[in-house]
Formats: structure tokens, sequence, C-alpha cells
């Protein structure tokens, strides 16, 4: 475990105090994987020693090891007179550009919104299914339940919740816009444990990057399952649920997740992308991780996935865009200090703004390192002897351009897989990381069935119901293109592609179903569907 350097501490202490800046720290740690995350914006530790602990162990069985030393989120886009406005969080040397907080509808912040929302609230996915299987009993409400600053939530008791404002999220089960869980409303709980927190970038000044504040909310939202499945047992999810409340529209937007991985010892550690994957990793530049804080000879490798990225002009997904690596010595590759640096590495530009260059076919690319790990004619640390990569090196993943108009909201979902023992040197990391991503990407479609009837509106009619073999479907904008079906524990059982107004479903027990409609992959509706014959 490196220990950041203490005189460094003492300065952002400082800046602690001067700024509004979050001083709460979480832990998540329900499954093979226990992290701190530091309120707001300071992801994997503890501002002060790197916290993204695999495998987790009891105190007393052994020296603990981690796979991540610090992460943060980086944004930036063009306001309407093209005056570039960024926000990022890196290790808080200098301060940050987040804030705790929501803001109102007027895009500004909150009496003590800063105190008050310095708070990660916690739900657990098994309160939840204890207040629904009760039958939304009184007696199954947590405090966790009653304290879900949910949006207008007049049972919670932490401190004035401001009023009207959409908060964390809900599943709404009569309909009123209201988190009340006396009508049977509950938390959203897509892992074992969960959390969420609120931030901005316009409480205080943007210390790190000195721009201008774009006007953001922030959203925070993450999760892990605990699981028999190894890949899930080994994974974390982070969600950003971004609005933009200033009064302006945002063009060529991007997000980033910055990420200085730590595989054990961080001095012998390699980087790489996988752009058709959406996913960046780290792996180890030779067989033996060395040192007591090394995972000696069975070495994983750890990868962050872009589950969704921002969305194009078309709302469509775009994933990963780039992948770049930073460190200071790389002269033209150096730690980024002005806005316009942050905003080039979003870009999967240069720190100049000059295009990267893939050394092997001579062409720009916005990846660094995509290179199969186990092809020599291809770009990769395995094959770069004269990269000048060191473990002090950084990352950044990020999806863009997009278009963030005045009032729009969006979100990006990350996945971090930690996978052990995979032989090195030179490891073939596609397959590993493909068959994590694989569990990653059914869990989000399984969510979509136990986060079940938040939305019943877009107009869908699912007739009758209870049904016993076929079911109409009315939706005069033929608003969906692909239907799916799941038992009420999320499990998967029929999909149908593409818009139709009739749906066999004589292959179903009898039972209860979630009846899920998605449009380009978006769902936008669940409903409940009995089948009874
Ligand atoms: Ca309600
Ligand atoms: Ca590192
Ligand atoms: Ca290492
Ligand atoms: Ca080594």
């Amino acid at each position: 475990m490196k220990t950041f350097y203490s005189f460094l501490l003492v300065m952002s202490s400082v800046y602690l105090h001067s700024q509004c800046n979050g001083a709460y720290m979480a832990v998540l740690d329900a499954n093979n994987v226990s992290t701190d995350f530091f309120l707001p914006e300071a992801l994997f530790w503890d501002l002060n020693n790197s916290g993204y602990r695999v495998p987790k162990i009891d105190a007393g069985q052994g020296v603990t090891k981690t796979s991540i030393f610090a992460g943060s989120i980086w944004m930036g886009g063009l306001d309407e007179t093209d005056n570039l406005k960024v926000a990022a969080g890196t290790y808080r040397q200098s301060g940050t550009d987040f804030f705790p907080g929501p803001l109102n509808d007027e895009g500004e912040t909150l009496e003590n919104g800063c105190t008050d929302f310095n708070y990660a609230w916690p739900i657990t996915q098994s309160e939840v299914q204890n207040f629904v299987q009760s039958g939304y009993n009184e007696e199954f409400i947590t405090d966790n339940i009653r304290n879900w600053p949910g949006r207008n939530n007049p049972l919670f008791n932490m401190f004035d919740l401001p009023q009207n404002l959409d908060l964390a999220p809900f599943v709404d089960t009569n309909n009123d816009n209201t988190y009340n869980p006396l009508d049977g409303d509950y938390p959203i709980a897509k892992g074992t444990q969960n959390f969420w927190w609120v931030f901005n970038d316009i409480a205080d000044d943007h210390a790190l990057t000195n721009s201008e504040p774009l006007g953001m909310q922030i959203g925070g939202y993450c999760y892990s399952v605990a699981s028999e499945n190894e890949a899930l047992d080994n994974t974390t999810f982070w969600e950003f649920e971004l609005i933009n409340k200033s009064q302006l529209n945002l063009s060529n937007f991007h997000m980033g997740f910055w990420v200085d991985f730590e595989l054990g010892n961080y001095l012998d550690d390699y980087l790489g992308g996988l752009p058709n994957q959406n996913i960046a990793y780290c792996y180890n530049q030779d067989d033996y991780d060395d040192g007591t804080a090394g995972y000696g000879y069975e070495i994983p490798i750890v990868g962050v996935e872009v589950l969704e990225g921002l969305k194009d002009d078309n709302n469509n997904d775009i994933g990963l865009s780039s992948f770049i690596i930073y460190n200071n010595n790389l002269p033209i590759m150096s730690t980024p200090e002005t806005k316009n640096h942050f905003y080039n590495y979003l870009k999967g530009l240069q720190k100049d703004g000059t295009p990267i260059v893939n050394p092997v076919t001579n062409t720009e690319t916005t990846f660094m390192y995509p290179g199969s790990l186990v092809e020599n004619e291809e770009w990769s640390l395995c094959t770069d002897e004269s990269a000048l990569i060191s473990g002090t090196s950084k990352t950044v993943l990020s999806s863009g351009p997009s278009f963030m108009a005045s009032g729009q909201k969006t979100t990006v979902k990350y996945a971090i897989y930690w996978i052990p023992d995979v032989p090195h040197p030179c490891p073939d990391v596609s397959p590993y990381l493909q068959n994590y991503s694989s569990y990653a990407h059914e869990l989000i479609e399984q969510n979509i069935a136990l986060s079940s009837m938040e939305i019943e509106a877009q107009n869908i009619i699912v007739s009758p119901n209870p049904t016993s073999k076929q079911v109409s479907i009315n939706s005069p904008q033929q608003a969906f293109n692909q239907i799916d079906i799941y038992t009420l524990n999320g499990q998967w059982v029929q999909s149908h592609k593409g818009f139709t107004n009739q749906l066999n479903i004589e292959n179903l027990a009898n039972g209860q179903y979630l009846i899920s409609f998605a449009k380009n992959k978006k769902r936008i509706a669940t409903q409940k569907l009995v089948v009874l014959r």
C-alpha cells in the first residue's frame, strides 16, 4: 500500500477547511471487494492510503492487497459562446472541483447543502425485499428506508429535506412523484449493498482546473453483489447521473473516469485498453509482483468497463471513445495543469491538443496501448520497450462527444473487474475480461427487473392481465423495440426483438412476471404480468 506524501496532505487539509469539500468516507464491502470512497469525488481511497482492497480479508489473515490507488470523475464541454468549462477530481493536493449537495431548479446551491448532503445513504437489497415481501408493512420500514432521500419524503428526519427535487432513486409504487414508504414506495437497490450521494461543481471555486463551473448536479450510486458467482463477487458498479442545471446548453461534452491503478506493488504495473470492449485494464510487467504489497506469483488483472457512456445525436451509446495514460516521465503526456489539458485528455488527445499516433500503424488514434498482449505486431507495453510508463501512471477512460442541453439528464455507468491469478507476463486479457463483462451485463438486465415498476407510464397497455396464452400490447407510438420478461426474482425468461402488438407467452408457467419494454436497449417501462390458466 502506497501512502500519499504527507506534506501534500497538510496542504490538502488546509483546503478541506477553506473549501466546501466533502469530508465523509463510506465503505462498500458486500462481496470480495472492500473499497473506501471519500465524498464526493475521491473514489477508492481515504485521501491517504489506497483503498480498493481485494481479496477482502479479516484482520490477522495476512497483508491486505490493493488493486486501485485512487479514482475520480472528469467532465468538460463548451457553452453557447464556446467557453470551455471543465470539472475534475484527482488527489486534492490543491483541492477539487466537486462539492457535496444538490442544486435547485435555478441551478443554485442550497443553504446547508454542503453539510447536510455530506453523506452517502446506504440501502441493502435484503431490507428492501423484506419490506416489499411483507406487503409494505410499516414494521418493515427500516431507518435506511425511512431516511432514503427520495423526492418529498415525508418521513425523512435527518434534516429539512429540500422539496420538489428529484434526489435518490426509488420505485414510485403509486405513481404520485413522491417517495413515501407508507404508500409502498421503496429505494432502488440494485446490489446486495448500495449507496447514493449527490454533489455539484458550483459550490466553490474549481481548485483543480481553475475553470468556471459547468453547473452540473451529479448523483452518485455504487453497489456490489455478494454472489456464488466469482465474477460478480469480484466486481463493483459505479453510476453517475449528470443533470445540466445551468441555463446553458453544453456541446462537445465528454465524461471521463480517472483511475490510478495499483496492482499490489505499483512499481511494476502496466496498462492497456480494449477499445472494442469499452475496457481499460492494468496488469503486471512481469510474472512476480514484488514485496509485501505485491500479489506474488498469483497476479490478478483489473479492468474498468464503460458499461453505459454518453449518447450521440441519435441517442446511441458512445461507450469508450478514448483511453489515455499520463505520467511525468512522458513530456507530452504529463500531469494536466490547465482546463485545456484536462479537456485534451478527455478528448483522447495529447496534453497540448495534438493527436496521439499509434507507432505501429502510424495512424492517429484516441487509444493508447490498444494492442493484444499476445500479438508481437500490435501496440502494447509488452511490445513497446521504449515506453516510459511507470507505476505513477494514471489513466482516463472517456466517453464523448455528446450534447447536454440545459436541464438534460444522462447517466454513465462503470464496472470494475478484479480477476485473480491470471498467468503473466503479457496475459491474454481479452477473454478473461469478456467473461466478467458478460456477467455484469446480465446483472444490469436483471436490475431492470428488480427495480421493476419504476416506470409504468409511456401509455403501453398490456391486456388481458392476468392472461393465459397471449397478450395484446397497445402502444400507439410504437414506443419500444424490445420486450423482456423476467421472474419477480429478476431471472430472465423470454425476449422479443422489435415492435409487436401480440406476444405469445404460452411457455410461461403460472405465476407473476415482470414485462419490460426497451427502446434502443434503454428500458422505458416495466409492468407486472400475471399468467393464470
Ligand atoms: Ca409515491
Ligand atoms: Ca498507479
Ligand atoms: Ca504490480
Ligand atoms: Ca515484479
